[in-house]
């Protein structure tokens, strides 16, 4: 899996990471390592603009920014580009839970999909990166693990219950959804997320309609973040065991 994730990685950094790029939204899991180990191979080439920045979207991502040489900036010290929308952002690169055929993505995974929700959403252009088990025709086709939501602690056993009765006729599968709070493994208690909250993995079944189960879940009270990216993804790079790639747009 690791040389399927390495492909991905690199084709994409090397299509997008132009020597013109000045500011790059860098994501957060185990496929981003290797789109910092490719950018760290092309800044000794002298191929990266020598004044290009990194915005992270995790501690994770500013460690791997960080060790790799790059030199990270936060996206609130970004100037605004032209038009004012504050899309300071050439391109974010990413990973993905899952992929469907028109590049909606689940993410979250990683427990940080608010901050790489706000920096793709400043970007210019979203580009997911992963392994072929990542490349479905529907959301939850293959991906198991639910959708992340980000929640207030303070509210997480309201919100739980209210997600649990969310009904949507046809934008998703199971009679009604089902959610996890999220454990943390290395930690007692649950997963607390970069920005202190709490986690639920919510299974829908397979989701017919990411855009209206997003927008459902986000009015859910306390609810921070969804781990649903809806129209937000320009491309999706999935690397295969042989080395091979696949692209979609
Ligand atoms: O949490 C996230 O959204 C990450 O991007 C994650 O889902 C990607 O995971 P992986 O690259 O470790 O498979």
């Amino acid at each position: 899996v690791a040389q399927a994730k390495r492909a991905a990685a690199f084709a994409a950094v090397n299509k997008h990471v132009t020597p013109d790029v000045r500011v790059l939204g860098v994501g957060t899991g185990s496929t981003v390592v290797f789109v910092v180990e490719r950018l760290a191979e092309l800044r000794a080439q002298g191929q990266l603009h020598p004044e290009l920045v990194c915005v992270p979207t995790s501690f994770q991502s500013s460690q791997l920014i960080v060790a790799a040489g790059l030199r990270p900036a936060e996206l609130n010290d970004l100037p605004a580009d032209g038009d004012g929308l504050h899309a300071p952002i050439d391109v974010t690169i990413d990973g993905a839970d899952e992929v469907d055929a028109e590049l909606n993505v689940i993410k979250g995974g990683g427990a940080a999909h608010l901050r790489e929700k706000v920096v793709a959403a400043a970007s210019r252009a979203l580009v997911i990166v992963g392994d072929s088990t990542k490349d479905a025709r529907v959301l939850g086709d293959k991906w198991a693990g639910g959708v992340p939501v980000e929640v207030a602690p303070l509210a997480w056993r309201t919100a739980k219950a209210q997600i649990e009765r969310i009904a949507l006729p046809g934008a998703f599968e199971l009679a009604a959804p089902a959610a996890t709070l999220r454990q943390a493994v290395r930690k007692a208690g649950p997963v607390v997320t970069d920005n202190g909250n709490f986690v639920l993995d919510v299974c829908f079944g397979r989701i017919h309609d990411p855009p209206a189960v997003e927008r459902r879940v986000m009015m859910v009270p306390g609810v921070v973040e969804v781990g649903i990216f809806s129209g937000m993804a320009c491309e999706a790079w999935f690397g295969n065991e042989d080395g091979t790639i696949a692209c979609r747009i």
